[in-house]
């Protein structure tokens, strides 16, 4: 029996056929920002005059990676002179056209200029932190999120930081880069960026883990996390990556898929990547790491979206098709507050005004400092309270979190903040403060109501 469709059959089913084609996004961008997320490629300032390069950046990506313009051999190639140069020309490119940026990378072990390589101690530490200071200042405003601190952990299973002349400055050059970051541009969200953290059985990925818990549970302000995920042979796309995600977004962070590249592009494994991403509402967008395999830093795996001729690949329509199947975010996007209340509010403590101690630590380099400082309270718990310090003359404050404070030198007052002057009985809180000079010395007295 033969099927003929009446005239109102037919025109019912090419609407509903136009329908789906006008409404599936037809760009990895568009359809990521359909997702409340971003679809973004690292990009070489080099390539900008490429036109097959520039024609799949605009068309098909929503936010730009610099691939190696704001390293910091790029950006301060001799000691406190910074160029800019090529880093700004990829920042107008891409925000002239709409798109996004996240900047890699402030602090990192690899691609230091010379004068970096050979120092070490307290003059590195300071160089470090100064590097931070300028080149956050610099892109303030202009880059949504910041890897402030790159690879600082060991492959293999030993969990222990990379040995690096920048680790061998003590072990809190991490936190002290975040405070630092966040003091330059409280508006971008601040990253910790790596390679092989992906599965989630692995020491690394563990280790990593343990670090972000710890930075939230202290008030370093951290807001995100990058997984690098560069899939090879050797360290193949792991069948519990939504698991790394979820369970790093569970610790109140967001996860971005920053250098993504896939040996072989499978569109298989393409696809899984984006719908995991899609299944954690807190990862916020993948980045892949080039436009075609050519521009990749592993052109001979062919790992990325587009051929040689710039030519979609089959990886291509699966990543796209997944993005458009995927459902849409169940929480709008997040922006970072300015100061983040990284220790959770907990439920007020029976009981009114009680007594509080406060013990001072210092980590202190040559011409600066970072303080923090413990509140415990008493028998009673708190509802808030103040501290009070005074630091050493020539000493001055230049940010602070998880406190207000009066002034910035002299005798410093400090008070709770709206999440933070609850503290049940026998319980502790922390805040902290950067500063120029030396701050040694320093007796906190505390009260509290
Ligand atoms: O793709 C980058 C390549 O052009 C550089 O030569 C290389 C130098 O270190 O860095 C590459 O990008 C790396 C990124 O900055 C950090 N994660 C690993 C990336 C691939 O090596």
């Amino acid at each position: 029996m033969s099927v003929v469709l009446s005239a109102v059959g037919f025109a019912a089913c090419m609407s509903m056929i136009m329908a789906t084609s006008a409404t599936a996004a037809t760009t990895l961008g568009a359809s990521a920002a359909e997702k409340g997320r971003y679809f973004g490629a690292a990009v070489a300032a080099n390539k900008l005059s490429d036109s097959v390069y520039t024609t799949i950046l605009n068309r098909e990506f929503n936010s730009v990676t610099p691939e190696n313009e704001m390293k910091i051999d790029a950006t301060e190639p001799q000691q406190n002179q910074f160029t800019y140069t090529n880093a700004d020309r990829i920042v107008s490119h891409a925000r002239s056209r709409g798109m996004q940026v996240r900047g890699h990378t402030l602090a990192w072990h690899s691609q230091q200029p010379g004068w970096m390589q050979n120092m070490s101690g307290t003059a590195l530490r300071n160089a470090m932190l100064n590097h931070v200071t300028q080149v956050a200042t610099h892109f303030r405003g202009q880059v949504v999120a910041w890897d402030v601190v790159n690879e600082a952990f060991a492959d293999g299973s030993s969990g222990a930081r990379r040995d690096s002349n920048l680790q061998r400055t003590g072990n809190d050059w991490i936190e002290a880069a975040f405070r630092a970051a966040r003091a330059a541009d409280s508006g971008a969200k601040l990253c910790y960026n790596d390679y092989n953290t992906d599965d989630w059985t692995h020491a690394k990925t563990q280790a990593v883990y343990r670090m972000v818990q710890d930075f939230k549970q202290r008030g370093v302000p951290i807001d995100c996390v990058g997984l690098q995920s560069h899939f090879n042979s050797g360290s193949p796309y792991p069948g519990n990556y939504r698991t790394t995600l979820s369970s790093f977004a569970a610790l109140g962070v967001d996860v971005q898929i920053t250098e993504l590249d896939i040996e072989g592009a499978s569109a298989t494994t393409y696809r899984n990547v984006v719908n995991d991403c899609l299944a954690v509402s807190r990862c916020n967008g993948i980045t892949v790491w080039g436009i075609r395999d050519s521009d990749s830093w592993r052109a001979s795996q062919t790992p990325l979206l587009f051929d040689n001729s710039g030519n979609k690949k089959p990886a291509y329509d699966a990543a796209l098709s997944a993005l458009n199947s995927g459902n849409p975010p169940t929480n709008p996007p997040t922006t970072p507050p300015t100061n983040p209340p990284t220790n959770p509010p907990t439920t007020p403590p029976p009981g009114g005004p009680g007594s509080c101690s406060a013990t001072v630590s210092l980590n202190s380099w040559t011409g600066g400092f970072v303080a923090t400082v413990r509140v415990t309270a008493g028998s009673s718990g708190t509802n808030s309270w103040t501290v009070t310090l005074t630091l050493p003359s020539g000493a001055t404050v230049s940010n602070a979190w998880n406190a207000q404070r009066s002034g910035n030198s002299g005798t410093v007052q400090w008070t709770n903040v709206s999440y933070n002057g609850h503290i049940a009985a026998g319980q502790s809180t922390e805040f902290g403060f950067q500063g120029t000079g030396s701050a040694a010395g320093m007796t906190p007295t505390c009260t509290a109501t």
